[in-house]
């Protein structure tokens, strides 16, 4: 008799609250990428995650298009992927809400991002930001998620997501996939050119700390050049904090261009940091130019963007419908006969 093989969910989400970095790509994206041929995969702009920090409504609108670009410009293939932006699809929020009746308040505390996000000068301590684990397991429960690739910053969220999915599971009966997730060996936190001891983010760093993926070739090489190393000479991968801008140099390198950082301390050898970066930022820009360019092109196509990610929204609801209904059912809410 034929096996009914069940082919295992990925499923993992990027907030639209600026435009999307050299971190978000090597830590995230390129195992969305290398994934997608062999699961069913879903990958969501969530939008709603963003307005825990305020938001230019017109500006939010043109960000999230615009992640959507960037995700099909680094290589997603909509055929492949389920393409979408969660407030598309009703479930997310719903589901949450049941998830919140099982998450206590000393949980959330502790989430690192939440202490780090409000501790910032003038930060603005609403309860989305607080709650925001909450919304982030739903996404990834709503959907029976096998895989959730993130990078470091996110290892925290998907394993209070595990501890809800159980706690679920145990109140009631098996419903969630408890999911893993998948963060890379190395790149899995790129940090701030300017400050190399802290990660490099979309909201969170200067200008001059980040590199985005969509920026010009002429300000990736200013960037680059200007990037924090140390008063040494040495290009060698260190875990000393005086050595932290070079670490981080050599990680973009490596995993960009694919060579091991052994290789790289090899190569430049007695060399100085000049040419070294110099050729970096020639990497980096090969890596981004066509995803710019592409990116600049789908821009310009908005009807295409719509269709992708009506068939992205349709096929996510399906899924979305199917297990809200599941998980009301089994908490004891009255469902409608049809
Ligand atoms: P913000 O600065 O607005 O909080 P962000 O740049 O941290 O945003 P997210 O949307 O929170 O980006 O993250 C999307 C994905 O990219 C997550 O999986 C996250 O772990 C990963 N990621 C973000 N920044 C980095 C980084 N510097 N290095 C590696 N992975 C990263
Ligand atoms: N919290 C994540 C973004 C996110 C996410 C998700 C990631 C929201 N929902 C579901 C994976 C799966 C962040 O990067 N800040």
């Amino acid at each position: 008799m034929e096996e009914n093989i069940k082919i295992k969910t990925i499923l993992s989400g990027i907030k639209p609250t600026g435009q999307l970095t050299i971190g978000n790509y090597i830590g995230a994206m390129k195992n969305f990428i290398r994934l997608q041929d062999d699961y069913d995969a879903l990958y969501m702009v969530v939008d709603l995650h963003a307005l825990t920090v305020p938001q230019d409504p017109k500006e939010l609108r043109q960000k999230t298009l615009s992640v959507i670009a960037q995700y099909i410009a680094v290589g997603l293939d909509p055929e492949k992927s389920t393409l979408f932006i969660q407030s598309h699809v009703t479930g997310h929020t719903e589901l949450a809400w049941v998830l919140g009746c099982l998450t206590g308040l000393g949980e959330l505390s502790r989430m690192t991002q939440f202490k780090d996000k409000s501790a910032k000068p003038g930060a603005n301590i609403n309860a989305g930001l607080y709650t925001y684990p909450i919304l982030m397991a739903s996404d990834i429960l709503l959907y029976n998620a096998d895989l959730v690739p993130v990078g470091d910053d996110q290892k925290q969220h998907v394993e209070l997501t595990r501890d809800i999915a159980i706690r679920f599971n145990h109140r009631y009966s098996d419903t969630f996939t408890v999911p893993e997730p998948v963060i890379p060996k190395s790149g899995a936190r790129i940090m701030d050119l300017q400050d190399p001891l802290s990660k490099m983010g979309k909201t969170d760093s200067g200008e001059s700390g980040r590199i985005a993926l969509i920026d010009d070739p002429a300000v990736v090489a200013k960037r680059i050049k200007s990037a924090v190393t140390d008063s040494g000479t040495e290009i060698i991968y260190s875990d000393k904090d005086e050595k932290a801008g070079i670490r981080n140099l050599l990680t973009i390198y490596s995993n960009l261009s694919g060579i091991q950082v052994a290789d790289l301390e090899a190569k430049y050898a007695g060399k100085g940091y000049g040419e070294f970066k110099k050729d970096l930022a020639d990497i980096v820009t090969q890596s981004l130019s066509p995803i710019k360019q592409k990116h600049d092109e789908l821009m310009k196509n908005k009807d295409y963007l719509d269709e992708v990610l009506r068939n992205g929204a349709e096929k996510a609801q399906n899924k979305a419908w199917k297990m809200l209904s599941k998980v009301y059912r089994k908490t004891g809410l009255v469902q409608l006969k049809r």
